[in-house]
């Protein structure tokens, strides 16, 4: 499944899934022959023999091209590097493996051809973001790859921007085409609102080889909000047409709705909102980070039980399936780009600006139109004390701003007392672990803990902003009960998780919880390991199968008694 929705109804487009040819090569190089077949989309870790393969491998598909065509190929996450060929000519390259690609291949003739992706896990530092960390860095083509046909002149991308004047929707709406071709083009352009047609035949010119874009502001009387209890979607439209016949079109799905900081506190179309949150890494003992759309939407459906209203991309772009599901499902999402605890040396890796100026434009252009996401974050727990840092955090705060001023800003820190980022921010985020690191604390201890470290933000920058806790927590096996509540067990997680919620839910100033974290995750081996029994994160609310653990009902009952 490529969208939650149908993008086209006359472009060409086909899911590359199932099995592609796969061979483990200790190099950058193509095979003569391959090994076996590996499932795509899907991480090489789920091969018994591949569990903790960390290097190159190969995966080839052969295509049939029935008549000549201008092929694009999309490729929505390979992990965490690729290369790309076709018919023997690389074609692409593209780093991180959580923020989409794509080629195009002008002209390709009749007959069968070779696509050859080169998938790399490594470490290296080639690598500044894909790092020894406190989830698993997988390999493989690990999101779908999809093959379409466009004509010269196709539609690379909508962007849809909501927002309500004087009791009226209104919406910004940008058509960015693409001219593949030498010559100079003029097209018209349809747009539609689900079956409305609302600009019709709009006359586009486009340079030879160039983009060109078509904005317009629309008024929109008669449309619903986009709201948590009632998220009303609708189809957004473009039809590209030459003459009278229309040779492409895109379809997107928006929604009409405004988030904005208004004092400490953040508002949805006017009215104030309170996010109960989990944080969830994308990872499943039985997938890895390649999780079916159903396994995904079983996440959901746990969330929504324990009645939360919110998930965290704990720390990178998700799958866009899954934000097209909370669009649906009115579950607001905190998306970050990809970065987890660096050092402010990791942060000075040659490759990290670029990386991550990469990641979050791309993340940006793709998941730009959700409703769902209404917060955007940078670089959790990385050198926010440090002069150099603060520098790299203020540049990456402003291209987001320069993409997107229709979203509130934030990252969540972990330098406590001295962090020296809180003014860049609309919203403060921070990750608090009382009563877990460290000796137990009741709830009072708690929260004169949390009261010190309140009045330090609020003189660091902190003053009058929204503050989000966002990651709080404690560890348990699944299965592991003792009468003393021993840390690992089952019954000292939801103690921890009670004292702690109790808390924070019922602080005036805090604006929305992030429970650390959804479900157990694996982890890499290395320095960390020590303190991660199985080499994996043990924090989760339910186990690495979604196995409920005690804190399922403990967290549960705190944010089903919350009314925010
Ligand atoms: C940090 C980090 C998380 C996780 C957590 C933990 O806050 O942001 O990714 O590592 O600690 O489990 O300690």
């Amino acid at each position: 499944m490529i969208r939650m929705f149908e993008q086209h109804r006359h472009r060409r487009q086909r899911e590359l899934e199932g099995f592609w040819d796969f061979s483990k090569v200790t190099s950058k190089t193509i095979p003569q022959k391959y090994e076996k077949k590996l499932f795509v989309p899907g991480c090489w870790e789920n091969e018994p023999n591949l569990i903790t393969y960390r290097g190159y491998g190969v995966y080839r598909k052969i295509i049939e091209v029935e008549t000549k065509s201008n092929l694009r190929l999309i490729f929505k996450g390979v992990s965490h590097t690729a290369d790309v060929y076709f018919d023997g000519i690389k074609i692409g390259h593209h780093y991180n493996a959580f923020t989409e690609f794509s080629i195009i291949l002008p002209s390709v003739v009749k007959g069968i051809h070779e696509l050859v992706v080169i998938a790399d896990n490594s470490f290296s530092e080639a690598s500044a973001l894909h790092v020894p960390n406190d989830y698993y860095c997988y390999g493989g083509i690990v999101r779908p790859v999809v093959l379409e046909e466009i004509e010269d002149v196709y539609i690379k991308n909508i962007r849809f921007t909501p927002k309500y004047q004087d009791g009226v929707w209104y919406a910004d709406i940008e058509v960015c085409l693409e001219n593949i071709s030498d010559i100079h083009r003029s097209i018209n352009l349809d747009l539609y609102l689900d079956d409305e047609l609302i600009s019709k035949r709009l006359t586009v010119d486009i340079e030879p080889r160039a983009q060109a874009a078509f904005t317009l502001t629309n008024k929109f009387e008669k449309v619903q909000a986009w709201e948590q209890a009632f998220p009303k979607l609708y189809r957004l439209k473009a039809n590209v047409l030459d003459g009278e016949l229309v040779i492409d079109d895109f379809i997107e799905r928006v929604g009409f709705r405004e988030i904005k900081v208004k004092g400490s506190k953040l508002f949805l179309n006017g009215h104030q909102i309170f996010i109960k949150g989990f944080n969830r890494h994308e990872d499943h003992m039985g997938f890895g980070c390649a999780l079916p759309t159903q396994l995904a939407a079983n996440d959901l459906a746990m969330v929504k039980d324990m009645h939360a209203n919110s998930i965290r991309t704990s720390h990178y772009p998700n799958d866009e399936r899954f934000l097209d599901m909370c669009d649906e499902l009115g579950i607001f999402v905190w998306e970050e780009n990809h970065a987890r605890g660096l050092t402010l040396e990791q942060m000075q890796n040659p490759n990290f600006e670029k990386q991550c100026e990469d990641c979050i434009d791309e993340m940006i252009f793709s998941h730009y139109n959700h409703p769902s996401i209404i917060i955007w974050g940078i670089l959790n727990e990385c050198a926010s004390d440090e002069p150099k840092g603060r520098a790299m955090y203020a540049k990456q705060f402003a291209q987001i701003k320069s993409l997107d001023k229709s979203r509130p800003l934030t990252f969540a820190t972990c330098r406590h007392f001295t962090d020296i980022c809180l003014d860049l921010v609309d919203i403060v985020s921070v990750n608090l672990y009382f009563g877990w690191y460290g000796q137990e604390e009741s709830a009072e201890e708690i929260e004169k803990s949390y009261l010190e470290e309140l009045a330090w933000i609020q003189k660091a920058g902190g003053a009058g902003k929204p503050l989000i806790i966002s990651e709080f927590g404690a560890g348990a096996f699944w299965g592991y009960h003792t009468p003393t509540n021993s840390k690992w067990s089952e019954e000292r997680q939801a103690q921890i998780l009670d004292r702690t919620l109790s808390v924070y839910l019922k602080r005036p100033e805090i604006a929305g919880t992030y429970i650390w974290q959804f479900s157990d995750c694996r982890i890499t081996e290395g320095k960390m390991a020590t303190s991660r029994p199985r080499t994996m994160n043990n924090k989760g609310i339910v186990d690495e199968y979604r196995r409920p653990k005690m804190a399922y009902a403990t967290v549960k009952e705190h944010y089903s008694n919350h009314s925010g």
